[in-house]
């Protein structure tokens, strides 16, 4: 018989409804439940992320290894490998995730060679397989570790050394094997060292266009082998390199214009990453749905007082609201989902805390879920919204739209009709109803 890791959990994380106090059950998260068209699961489409649940050991700059995981006993790494493997399958069909999200070098530890490292990724996409085939775990997305190995110091697909690229491109081809094999649903590129640190020594536009081509052969590669997965990218600012490329959304849309590439990617939007470009969650969200572009989301957060990518479990009900009803209004993610991008915090040694944790997530983006269905419902605050741009509807505003006036014809309505009159934003109004309806 398989190990088990996760005994004190005998079956599956039940749904109690919101006065139970049991601390592993869901209070919102009703999986099967509808809330409009859909049920709950379908709307979330929750996965694991590998590397937090799976790989973390609690390490910061300060101290190492925290946390205590059995399945990360020494010994033979592909065997330690096989066993986090099982570990985590156990824990998605505990947790009741229909999904899980991986980077390379989270399934399958690196080898002595390149060529090693991809046996070592084939030999453990082939255990992959069969245990997704034994527990029905879908997975959501891969990516390959382009900034954890030194050699990705000064970048991957950016790097100034072109055998650098061509090691980058190798390892990309590997991974979106990996991915296709595994029937992954999208494929994500995070760039983590695609930046610079200096213009001392760094050539930018030389840089970009390099990206540009890494991603032209990516979309041609796909092509090749029949991927069918959406192509995501995943903007942050910086952290680890000081000025990424991808800096945001609007950095990240205008560069796929620029290259030829926006009809092959959409972005997967990360709060934490929003966060440190100054942004909210839910304006890099409106950004990318805006554009048509928001294709899956790592659902985390930040911390106020901490100025880097802390990658918490959401909880904060105000930012699960407002990212639904961004969604909702989509008509949902498609092929993406919410990728819990998080990790518990180093004190948080025991593996029951994943469960915690897991379960606080997906309560948080349940309850954001049947709050924002509601507001949208009720036209709480979008009837509010219509309003205060109804002028754009008929008389000048219309014509405006309609591209029939230009600066001379407007300047003659101003001459006749005189200065316009202010209206209230009513900020404080909205938050009061929005306060309505959370409590
Ligand atoms: C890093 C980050 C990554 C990507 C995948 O901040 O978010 O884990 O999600 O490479
Ligand atoms: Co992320």
């Amino acid at each position: 018989m398989r190990k088990m890791y996760f005994p004190k959990i005998t079956a599956p994380i039940p749904f109690e409804g919101k006065d139970s106090k049991n601390p592993l059950a869901f209070k919102y998260y009703d999986k099967n439940a509808r809330v409009g068209r859909k049920t709950m699961a379908a709307h979330l489409r929750f996965a694991v992320a590998y590397w937090h649940t799976m790989m973390a050991d609690g390490a910061d700059m300060f101290g190492g290894a925290s946390y205590d995981r059995p399945w990360n006993a020494a010994g033979d790494p592909i065997d330690r490998a096989k066993h986090t493997m099982d570990a985590a399958f156990e824990f998605f069909q505990k947790l009741g995730v229909d999904y899980y999200c991986f980077h390379d070098r989270d399934i399958a530890p690196a080898g002595e060679t390149f060529a090693q490292s991809c046996k070592n990724l084939q030999i453990m996409v082939d255990h992959a397989k069969v245990l997704q085939k034994q527990t029905g775990v879908k997975l959501l997305w891969g990516t390959a570790n382009l900034f954890g190995h030194r050699i990705y110091t000064s970048g991957a697909s950016t790097n100034p050394d072109a055998h650098v690229f061509a090691l980058a491109a190798a390892q990309v081809k590997n991974a979106l094997d990996a991915t296709q094999a595994l029937g992954g649903e999208n494929y994500v590129f995070w760039g983590g060292r695609e930046g610079y640190e200096s213009l001392l020594n760094t050539d930018l536009k030389h840089e970009q266009e390099q990206m540009a081509r890494f991603f032209h052969m990516a979309v041609e590669y796909a092509k090749k082998i029949g991927f069918k997965g959406q192509f995501l990218i995943e903007p942050k600012p910086c952290e680890p390199t000081k000025h990424q490329y991808d800096f945001d959304t609007a950095t990240a849309l205008a560069f796929l214009r620029q290259y030829d590439l926006i009809d092959y990617f959409k972005i997967n939007v990360e709060a934490n990453h929003a966060t440190l470009a100054k942004h909210t969650f839910e304006h890099e969200l409106t950004v990318a749905s805006a554009a048509g572009k928001l294709g899956s989301v790592d659902a985390n957060r930040g911390d106020l007082l901490l100025g880097w990518d802390t990658d918490q479990f959401p909880t904060d009900l105000y930012n699960t609201t407002m990212a639904m009803m961004i969604i909702l209004k989509q008509n949902g993610l498609g092929s993406g989902g919410l990728n819990f991008d998080a990790h518990v915090r180093r004190s948080s040694i025991d593996p029951m805390d994943l469960f915690h944790a897991h379960i606080g997530g997906m309560d948080a983006f349940a309850r954001g879920l049947l709050i924002a269905h509601r507001l949208i419902q009720d036209k709480a605050l979008s009837a509010f919204i219509d309003k205060r741009y109804e002028s754009y509807r008929s008389g000048i505003g219309a014509k405006i739209m309609a591209g029939k006036v230009g600066f001379v014809e407007l300047e003659k309505y101003i001459l006749e009709q005189g200065m316009p009159t202010m209206k209230s934003g009513r900020l404080e109004m909205l938050e009061n109803i929005l306060n309505d309806y959370i409590r």
